[in-house]
């Protein structure tokens, strides 16, 4: 004779089919990993910083970064300026007003520059070891 009266197989089929959802759950769940990787490769972005030039000046005067930094200089005066190395290893065209000229400081040391138009505008870059500090 079969017996047919035995309503826990019932539960045992239903016990199954709630853990197929959870399987499905954990797929779901790594979605929100893939977009944390795509957060972290924004962040190992190469780093910029800014110097302005206003009223003859540089802004800041000293500027500190850490090796690999682009520096751009962006000129706010109406009169041009000319961003130049002390030591000659760069040296930028007049940049007009709005206009922006950027070096790549690879290697840790200070570099000071100053304005070949107006030679008495000076400034410096700290450059420090990739890594260091912050
Ligand atoms: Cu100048």
């Amino acid at each position: 004779m079969i017996k047919v009266r035995d309503p826990a197989r019932l539960r045992r089929r239903a016990g199954l089919a709630c853990g197929g959802l959870g399987i499905a759950a954990v797929l779901a769940a790594a979605v929100p990993t893939l977009v944390s990787n795509g957060t972290i490769a924004v962040a190992s972005a190469a780093r910029t910083a800014t110097v302005e030039i206003a009223n003859f000046k540089f802004a800041p005067p000293d500027l500190t970064v850490p090796a690999g930094t682009t520096v751009v200089w962006k000129n706010a005066d109406d009169s041009p300026h000319r961003v130049a190395d002390i030591g000659g290893a760069y040296a930028s065209p007049a940049l007009d007003t709005e206009g922006s000229f950027s070096h790549i400081f690879a290697a840790p040391g200070v570099y000071a520059y100053f304005c070949s138009l107006h030679p008495y505008m000076k400034g410096k870059i700290v450059v420090e070891p990739a890594g260091a500090g912050s």
